[in-house]
């Protein structure tokens, strides 16, 4: 198989819903000055980590295009928890991918500590053999949840998956604490985001020099 022409696909997706999406958020700051939506990422996943993950789940390398969901990944990151089921709820009401799969890690929370709202697409994308479909990952967090779940991946990766207990426990206390800043920050969301308004007005009159 050659390896270039199999992810360009993917590749293209990445950057197509990386463009769909950080419209939206551009929309909503046009229409409402606030956005559910505080930035978006998006990643094709390196060769090695998608062939260490078929491996891992005993999927056949003939198998890996409808098997490993995350080929394509991109990440949406919110400010505040409610943000997260806006931003689901509008990618519900889109007409040009259908979501396959919904994993809620924030109700339920992965063994880890691990908190986010992942939506599994199929995305139709044009190439130049005409339509195909392929599997997309979109994970929706928090600024909190984000923080935790990257310095999490970076320890993860460090200790080859074998997080010493110690650090675990540490890592486990961490997400809870994000988890709290998370409530108490859902609590003054509104006077967060008219804080936010007046500081964006302000800037906006500010003249240039
Ligand atoms: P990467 O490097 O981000 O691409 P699994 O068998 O549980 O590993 P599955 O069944 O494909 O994976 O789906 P799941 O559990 O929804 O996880 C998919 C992705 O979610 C992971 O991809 C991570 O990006 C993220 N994720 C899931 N659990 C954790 C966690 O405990 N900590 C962190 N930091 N991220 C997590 P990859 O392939 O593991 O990694």
């Amino acid at each position: 198989m050659n390896w270039d022409i199999f992810i360009a696909p993917y590749a293209q997706v990445v950057e197509e819903l990386k463009v769909k999406l950080k419209g939206m958020r551009q929309q909503f700051e046009y229409e409402r000055d606030q956005s559910p939506i505080e930035f978006v990422t998006g990643r094709v996943k390196p060769k090695s980590s998608i062939i260490e993950k078929a491996r891992r789940k005993g999927i056949n390398p003939e198998n890996i295009e409808d098997e490993v969901q995350d080929i394509a990944g991109v990440r949406v990151v919110c400010q505040f928890v409610d943000d997260i089921y806006s931003v689901v709820d509008m990618l519900k009401n889109r007409h040009d991918f259908e979501i396959v799969e919904e994993k809620d890690y924030i109700s339920r929370k992965k063994d880890s500590g691990y908190r986010s709202f992942h939506v599994i697409i199929k995305y139709p994308v044009e190439t130049i053999h005409g339509e195909k479909i392929v599997l997309a990952e979109i994970q929706i967090r928090t600024l909190a949840m984000n923080f935790w779940a990257t310095n999490e991946h970076s320890l993860n990766y460090k200790y080859a998956g074998q997080i010493p207990t110690e650090v675990k426990s540490r890592l486990k206390r961490a997400a809870e604490a994000a988890f709290r800043l998370d409530e108490e920050m859902s609590k003054i969301k509104s006077e967060i985001q008219e804080a936010q308004k007046i500081f964006n007005e302000k800037q906006i009159k500010k003249p240039e020099g």
